[in-house]
């Protein structure tokens, strides 16, 4: 999923930015993605990537966590969180770490911050020990920008669901989802200096323009 690959051998690299898109199911993140991949292409190489996923393992976990049948078996709650930082421990030891520090822009569809919002704030697991383990695998990694797109729950969920089947998160009642948001809001209030909300019930144009906006600062700022 990499574009525009030309960083120069010989030269060291300065550290590519690190930009994180989420929100609950039907934000808009894939479709911004895109988006910001775009813009960020005119800036150097770009990585597109995704969570859970973003390598051979993490994509096998993924359907493993979003496909498996409640008739199948139910996940513990601590079974789903470590599954999803296994992926995770992957994914930024073979794909994002190397990237970045390839000079490399990588923009991830979901990280840490969905795992404080779905299995801490909606699951119920202690955040601590989700800090505990972020620490393990992933240390003190943290995202230059989070664009947090917070649409109302039921909104997102018609839109993904007018595409059809459902994955296993999608069939959660909306009460999961407004844990979710909530989950989402403390940790903007706890990193406000990364995370820009935006409106995403709004046109996907006014949302884009926002999220344009916060690019070019966050590239400024580099
Ligand atoms: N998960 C993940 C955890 O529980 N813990 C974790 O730590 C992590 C990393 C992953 C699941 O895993 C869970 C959370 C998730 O349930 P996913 O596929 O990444 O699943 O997440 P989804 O939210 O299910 O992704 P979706 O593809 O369903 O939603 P998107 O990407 O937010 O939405 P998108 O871009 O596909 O858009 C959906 C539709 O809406 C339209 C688009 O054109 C598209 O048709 N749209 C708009 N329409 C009107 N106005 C706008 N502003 C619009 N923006 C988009």
């Amino acid at each position: 999923m990499r574009s525009n690959d030309h960083v120069e051998s010989g030269t060291p690299a300065r550290r590519g930015l690190f930009v994180t898109i989420e929100g609950t199911e039907g934000a808009g993140k894939s479709t911004n993605q895109r988006f910001i991949a775009g813009l960020l292409s005119a800036h150097g190489a770009v990585e597109q990537t995704r969570e859970p996923g973003g390598t051979t393992l993490g994509e096998e976990l993924r359907a493993l966590l979003l496909k498996v049948r409640p008739e199948t078996f139910r996940f513990s709650a601590m079974a789903e969180l470590l599954l999803i930082f296994a992926a995770r421990a992957q994914h930024v030891e073979e794909k994002i770490l190397p990237a970045l520090e390839a000079g490399v822009h990588v923009v991830s569809d979901r990280f840490t911050d969905a795992t404080y919002a779905y299995q801490g704030a909606a699951r119920g697991l202690d955040p601590a020990i989700i800090r505990q383990l972020e620490i393990s695998c992933i240390g003190d990694l943290q995202p230059d920008l989070t664009i947090f797109l917070k649409v109302d729950a039921a909104t997102g969920l018609e839109r993904v669901r007018a595409r059809g089947e459902s994955d296993r998160f999608e069939q959660e009642k909306i009460s999961f989802f407004e844990s979710v948001q909530q989950g989402y809001l403390r940790r903007a209030e706890t990193f406000p200096a990364r995370f820009l909300i935006i409106d995403a019930n709004q046109p996907l144009d006014q949302v884009q323009c926002a999220i344009g906006e916060a690019v070019g600062r966050a590239l400024d700022r580099r």
